[in-house]
This record gives C-alpha cells, sequence and structure tokens, in this order.
C-alpha cells in the first residue's frame, strides 16, 4: 500500500545513572570513591533512502526508543552506552515535529543520517565528582532523560516533471513509452491510484544524464471538493520543475479541459499551478486528416501507442526542465546573495 503521510513517536534512551561506591580492600577501611559513570543513551537518526518509496514500515512501526545507557559500576566502571536506531524513510520525506509544527528534516540526500532525537547524558559516579574540596562525594548523578518527540512524516515524493491529465488522457501509458516504468493502463478511469515514477534518458542533456517523470492519478473537475480521488495526491508533484498538462485528442474543447485542470492545480496551491508547462494532446493516432489541425497553437500532439510525435515532446520538455532548472538556480544565488 502506498502510505505518504504518518505520525510517528521516538524516545531516544535515557542515561544510565552514576554509581556511589568506594574502594574495597584488605587493610584499607576506608578507600577512594571508586563509582563509574553512566553510559549515554542511544540516539535516533533519520535517513534518506533510495531503496524504500512509502512510508508503509513506518507507519506500521509508530514507536522508536532507543536503548538506555548502562549504570555505571563500581570499581571505576564506566556503563556502556544505549544502542542507537536508525529510522530509513523514502527520499523526499519532510519531517514536522506536531507538537511545535516546525519542519526538523527534509530527506533529500540518500544515505545521509540525521539525528532527530539526542540520548540522554550518563550521569556522573562519585569518583568523577571528587573535587579538592569534596574528596569524597557522597552522592551521584541520575541519567538525564532521553528526547521524546511526536513526528509528523510527509513524503512528497522527488520528481522533476509531473503528468497532469483527466483519467484516462494517457499519463501512464506515456510513461510506460518513455521510461522502464510499468504502471497499470487500462481504459477505465482512476486506474492509476499512487504516483508512479520513472527514469527518462536525456537526450539532449550531457552523456549519462537522466530526469525523473511522475505519473499520478486523474484530475477531475471539483476535485478540491473532494471529487474523483480528490487533490491530495497533489503533493507528489509539488516539487517538480515542470508540468505536463495531457489532454486526449478526442476532446471538443482542450484549451477548456487544459484551463479546468489548471483551475483544479491552482486550488491545491498557486505556486503549483504557475510552475511552467509543456500542454500535450494525447492519443494523435485516433485523429485523420483535417482532425490533425485540432492541435492548439504551442501544444504539441502525442501518441504513445504509435511513439508519434514522442521524440518532439521529450525533447521541448528537456529545453523547458533545462530552461527552469537555470531559473531556480538563478533564483537559489539571489537569495543567498540577498541572505548575505
Ligand atoms: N489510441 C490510443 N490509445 C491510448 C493512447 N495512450 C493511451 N491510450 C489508451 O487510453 C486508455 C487509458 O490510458 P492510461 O495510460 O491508463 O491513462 P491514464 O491517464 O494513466 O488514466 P488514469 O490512471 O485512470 O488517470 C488505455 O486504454 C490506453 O491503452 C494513445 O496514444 N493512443
Ligand atoms: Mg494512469
Amino acid at each position: 500500500m502506498f502510505i505518504d503521510e504518518t505520525i510517528i513517536e521516538v524516545k531516544a534512551g535515557d542515561g544510565g545513572n552514576g554509581c556511589h561506591s568506594y574502594e574495597r580492600m584488605k587493610y584499607k577501611p576506608k578507600g577512594k570513591p571508586d563509582g563509574g559513570n553512566g553510559g549515554n543513551g542511544g540516539n535516533i537518526y533519520l535517513a534518506g533512502s533510495s531503496q524504500i518509496h512509502t512510508l508503509q514500515d513506518t507507519a506500521y512501526r509508530r514507536r522508536y526508543k532507543a536503548e538506555r545507557g548502562v549504570h555505571g559500576m563500581g570499581k571505576n566502571m564506566i556503563g556502556r552506552r544505549g544502542e542507537d536506531v536508525l529510522i530509513p524513510v523514502p527520499l523526499g520525506t519532510i519531517v514536522y515535529d506536531e507538537t511545535t509544527g516546525e519542519i526538523v528534516l527534509d530527506c533529500l540526500t540518500d544515505g545521509q543520517k540525521e539525528l532527530i532525537a539526542n540520548g540522554g547524558r550518563g550521569g556522573k559516579g562519585n569518583a568523577s565528582l571528587v573535587t579538592r574540596s569534596n574528596p569524597n562525594p557522597e552522592f551521584c548523578e541520575p541519567g538525564k532523560p532521553g528526547e521524546e518527540k511526536r513526528l509528523r512524516l510527509v513524503l512528497k515524493v522527488l520528481a522533476d516533471v509531473g503528468l497532469v491529465g483527466r483519467p484516462n488522457a494517457g499519463k501512464s501509458t506515456f510513461l510506460s513509452r518513455v521510461s522502464r516504468a510499468r504502471p497499470k493502463i487500462a481504459d477505465y478511469p482512476f486506474t492509476t491510484k499512487e504516483p508512479h515514477l520513472g527514469i527518462v534518458k536525456n537526450q539532449n542533456g550531457p552523456f549519462g544524464s537522466s530526469y525523473v517523470v511522475a505519473d499520478i492519478p486523474g484530475l477531475i473537475e471539483d476535485c478540491h471538493k473532494g471529487k474523483g480521488m480528490g487533490i491530495r495526491f497533489l503533493r507528489h508533484i509539488e516539487r517538480t520543475s515542470i508540468l505536463v498538462i495531457m489532454v486526449e485528442a478526442t476532446s471538443e474543447d482542450p484549451v477548456g479541459d487544459a484551463k479546468v485542470l489548471i483551475t483544479e492545480l491552482e486550488h491545491y496551491s498557486v505556486l503549483l499551478a504557475a510552475k511552467p508547462k509543456c500542454f500535450l494532446l494525447t492519443k494523435t493516432d485516433v485523429l485523420s486528416g483535417d482532425e490533425l489541425n485540432k492541435i492548439p497553437e504551442g501544444w504539441l500532439g502525442v501518441s504513445a501507442v504509435t511513439g508519434e510525435g514522442v521524440e518532439l515532446a521529450l525533447r521541448k520538455l528537456e529545453e523547458q526542465l533545462k530552461t527552469a532548472n537555470y531559473k531556480e538556480m538563478e533564483a537559489l544565488k539571489s537569495n543567498e546573495s540577498a541572505a548575505d
């Protein structure tokens, strides 16, 4: 099952207590303090992993607890530190602190582990608490509690291009034509119920470069009011650089249909709707003769079945992607210089 949101509770390990003890030796009735320190509690880390694609495992487990530090012991024996816990999450997971609402982490890189709950420090034993004024401390410190947090994990998949269209527009067929992804394809609406990603080789970019295309469920008029599959899944194209708006060639009014799609995007987020767009009229193989003039100006016609127009569409997409990425970089640079 594709789970893209869940709440988990994490509790880092408590620190072990320090020990209160004295050296015991024959003929030496009152030895020096020799209580060891407690070990630190285990930390909790989160790490983005390209091997996982949903939050299903995390949602199933829900509670994560790291081991506590072992208490210190006599003879200056230090307690072992608690084992850490590592929670792997899919790339694109945003972690919010449920209590403060703050973003704690945005997992974008594979394998990079980030500390999210600190283990408690181990308490000092009386051997470590010796001072000149108090050579025989009759006390030791307790371990500190480990951090506890309630976190909301929200997955927004990472893709460069998002496919937007009504159900049956041919989004999944297009993705399977241009990549090795094999989403389910069928002639009934809402075949796609969860996002699918495909990697497309960049024909015009540097050698070996590629980009990720996301296929999502179909959008219908008023889906922002909960019709069809709603608009919640639009979060998965929120991070794309460009959108491909796809309308079937059988449409009476492709431009009007595209407007309806864009209005639905606006209901989700104005920023999403404002992304650069590439307009495609799909299934052009069903058109014949004069009907081919139906392709609106500035649009491209494609048939994912015959492959007609697909190369050209990819080339246009790649050019738009290049411009969009360049603009994003420029915006990032100007933001950085403004912050300096
Ligand atoms: N003739 C023709 N049929 C196509 C073409 N592309 C897709 N189809 C057919 O259109 C139907 C819907 O295709 P899908 O790719 O599943 O459409 P979708 O947009 O992913 O649909 P949802 O997942 O329901 O939103 C299938 O029966 C496809 O075989 C095309 O280029 N030409
Ligand atoms: Mg589909």
